[in-house]
């Protein structure tokens, strides 16, 4: 018995804040894998948000004994601190955000008290309670880089131009975490994470919303998709590559700030064009900007329309990333592209769908 305390101990404690979505699901599985114990942040809401954990965590059955859930909310300090105080963890990962670009142009104030705010309250929470050698992790974004005419592709020197109020909020929390290393010593770190997606990605952002759309049409389950800028050019990859940087980059000799992505990038219509190959789609493309339409020539059927309501009041053009510095010195680099992950991202809908 004194054996298993004294093993139990040796064991590393983590902090998941955003433990229910995409990223925060596979980092658990991942940090479990590393043998940590892990406690993960949920908010409480009226109906449930643990879809992408409940594999691993159910409170009747209690299936992992090293994984822990609490409920919390990133915009109450009393919560932050308590949960901090509680749990002592060696490493906190902060994934916690309102993430949707166009959705922080409605809700700008809730974004930034979770998306910005969020951020200090954790950091002041570690200042206070004198945890200065508990790493932290930012969840920064490359949406922070914005507008760039001529930085292309971006790294960690590249000049922040946000262009919506979740980039301006990622830009006051990446701050932020770079202030509280400089002014207090605490090992704190900024991932800047490109685009990346899964089959666990939520249905409003655009790789899941083509993916869902383009496998519900070819089972004739929906007749229309219907987007917004179709010209955006991203550079995608996969969460479950980006949550092992995440984790390279607090296993690091010193905090510091990092650029991950897979510097290839295509425009939102390559993406559909490649998902619909890939589903035997015939789609060709007619007219242009607001009338646009895709058209499935087999069937002569308009099948993908363009709506405003999608556009946004500041729009991100051009995004790529150059992670030299993560590869050479995390040696870190992605295993998935972008064939294999529109692949996994098709073959999970299709399953969803022979359920
Ligand atoms: P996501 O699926 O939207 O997950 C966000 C998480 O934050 C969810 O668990 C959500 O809880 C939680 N959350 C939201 N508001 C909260 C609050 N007030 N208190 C506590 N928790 C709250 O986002 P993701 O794609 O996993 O991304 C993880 C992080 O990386 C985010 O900070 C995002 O901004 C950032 N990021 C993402 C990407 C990307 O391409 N995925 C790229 C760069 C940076 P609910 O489940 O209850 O909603
Ligand atoms: O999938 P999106 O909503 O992702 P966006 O805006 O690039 O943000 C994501 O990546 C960021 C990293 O750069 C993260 F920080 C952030 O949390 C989030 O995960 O949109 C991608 C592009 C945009 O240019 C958008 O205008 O797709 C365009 N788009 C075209 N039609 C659409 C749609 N986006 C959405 N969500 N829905 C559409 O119907």
């Amino acid at each position: 018995m004194g054996n298993l305390i004294k093993k139990k101990r040796k064991k590393k404690i983590a902090l998941i804040y955003g433990v229910t979505g995409q990223d925060g699901s596979y980092l658990v599985e991942f940090l479990l894998k590393k043998n940590y114990i892990v406690h993960g942040v949920k908010r409480r809401s009226s109906s449930a948000n643990t879809d992408r954990i409940d594999h691993i965590y159910d409170s009747i059955n209690f299936k992992n004994k090293n994984f822990f859930i609490h409920y919390g909310d990133i915009t109450d300090s009393s919560s932050v601190f308590n949960i901090i105080n509680n749990t002592k963890p060696n490493e906190i990962y902060n994934l916690a955000a309102q993430s949707h670009v166009r959705v922080s142009f409605e809700i700008p104030e809730y974004t930034a008290n979770t998306t910005a705010l969020g951020t200090l309250r954790i950091l002041e929470a570690l200042k206070s309670l004198n945890l200065f050698k508990t790493k932290y992790y930012q969840a920064s974004s490359s949406e922070m880089f914005g507008k760039q005419k001529s930085n292309i592709p971006q790294n960690e020197s590249t000049k922040f131009y946000p262009m919506s109020v979740y980039g301006v909020s990622k830009v006051f929390a990446h701050n932020t975490t770079i202030l509280y290393r400089e002014a207090y010593g605490i090992f704190a770190c900024n991932g800047i994470l490109f685009n990346h997606e899964s089959p666990r990605r939520g249905p409003n952002f655009v790789t899941k919303k083509i993916v869902q759309g383009l496998v519900r049409i070819k089972l004739k389950k929906q007749k229309v998709l219907t987007l917004g800028n179709l010209y955006a050019i991203r550079d995608w990859g996969h969460a479950i590559d980006y949550v092992e940087s995440m984790w390279k980059i607090m296993q690091y000799k010193k905090p510091d700030d990092w650029v991950i992505a897979t510097n290839y990038e295509i425009s939102v219509k390559k993406f559909i064009n490649l998902c619909a190959k890939k589903l035997k789609i015939n789609l060709i493309w007619k007219n242009n900007a607001e009338k646009e339409v895709g058209i499935d020539k087999d069937l002569k059927k308009t099948i993908i329309k363009i709506d405003k309501k999608y556009f946004r009041p500041g729009e991100v053009d051009y995004l790529k990333g150059d992670f030299s510095k993560a590869r050479k010195q995390l040696k870190w680099k992605p295993k998935y592209n972008i064939n294999s992950l529109i692949d996994e991202m098709i073959k999970s809908e299709l399953n969803f769908h022979e359920k």
